[in-house]
């Protein structure tokens, strides 16, 4: 099954404004409790419940240049086997299609930012996440679902990390927080931070457990006093100011929810990304 509207065909070598669904069913490194791995699918599935019309953005999937390319195979990888893999994913499509992935747990960010990192030097990562994810190492693994924003940090620079909604973490992973360019519990990013961004790529990684587990319980760890989901599209809506070359939505874990309302939502919140990155072509 593929994402709503989206086709099948490759992604066209010429051209631009493509946009291409990936999806790494990777849980891996997950501890608490496991269960992305099927969020792709689930994601896939509930999109075809919604509408390919948004009536806010006045804009249709249809009107969309959107492929869906599949999972990353990652059939028994470990950490390392998985960025292999989804690198070499991303490197079978044409450069000009953005990625628009699918988790996965959030380790999952990690091979997507180093590929988009080596097209754009200036790459800027805004997170929305419940978790600052910046501890420097997590049950042995250096690349995990508790470190992917320190290595992305590393990577890219501290400096080049905006997060949001970000509400548990260690004291250490807060202190860690102060040196990026922005980090807050809320949803609103100052001005200056709005217009640093818009000046630069940005890859969007988004983890639903930013959203309040009311309207998103199925994730691997809920968090209390998050975002609501009507807050989160209407931000989502506001981001076609900024040069997206890519985003994620990670950590939906179908299991916990068997109403299915967190991958109706996940799926939601790709259809609204989509329409607003693809309205402005790289
Ligand atoms: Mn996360």
């Amino acid at each position: 099954m593929t994402f709503l509207a989206a086709r099948t065909a490759p992604v066209p070598r010429e051209g631009k404004g493509a946009m291409a669904i990936i999806g790494v069913p990777f849980d891996g490194t997950s501890t608490f409790r496991r269960g992305s791995r099927h969020g792709p699918a689930a994601i896939r599935w509930a999109s075809q419940s919604i509408e390919t019309y948004s009536p806010v953005l006045r804009r249709a999937l249809e009107d969309v240049e959107l492929f869906d390319a599949g999972d990353v195979d990652v059939a028994g990888a470990g950490v390392d086997g998985m960025r292999s893999a989804a690198d070499a994913h991303l490197a079978a499509l044409p450069s000009h299609a953005v990625p628009a992935v699918l988790g996965g747990e959030h380790t999952v960010t990690f091979p997507i930012v180093e590929r988009l990192h080596r097209l754009y030097s200036d790459l800027a990562v805004l997170q929305l996440d419940a978790h600052t994810d910046l501890r420097d190492e997590y049950e042995g693994l250096a690349v995990s679902h508790a470190t992917v924003m320190r290595r992305v940090a590393d990577l890219v620079g501290s400096q080049s990390v905006v997060q949001i909604g970000t509400r548990a973490g260690t004291a250490g992973e807060f202190e860690t927080a102060r040196s990026l360019r922005f980090s807050s519990s809320a949803l609103n990013m100052p001005a200056e931070i709005w217009s640093w961004l818009e000046q630069r790529p940005v890859y969007v990684t988004l983890d639903i457990d930013l959203i309040d587990p009311s309207d998103a319980p199925g994730t691997g760890n809920p968090e209390p006093e998050g975002i609501a989901a009507r807050e989160l599209l209407s931000f989502i809506r506001k981001l076609g100011g900024l040069r997206i070359v890519g985003f994620d939505v990670v950590e939906v874990s179908p299991p916990y929810d068997p109403s299915g309302r967190t991958a109706v939502l996940a799926a939601t919140i790709v259809r609204e990304a989509i329409l607003v990155i693809s309205a402005r072509p790289l």
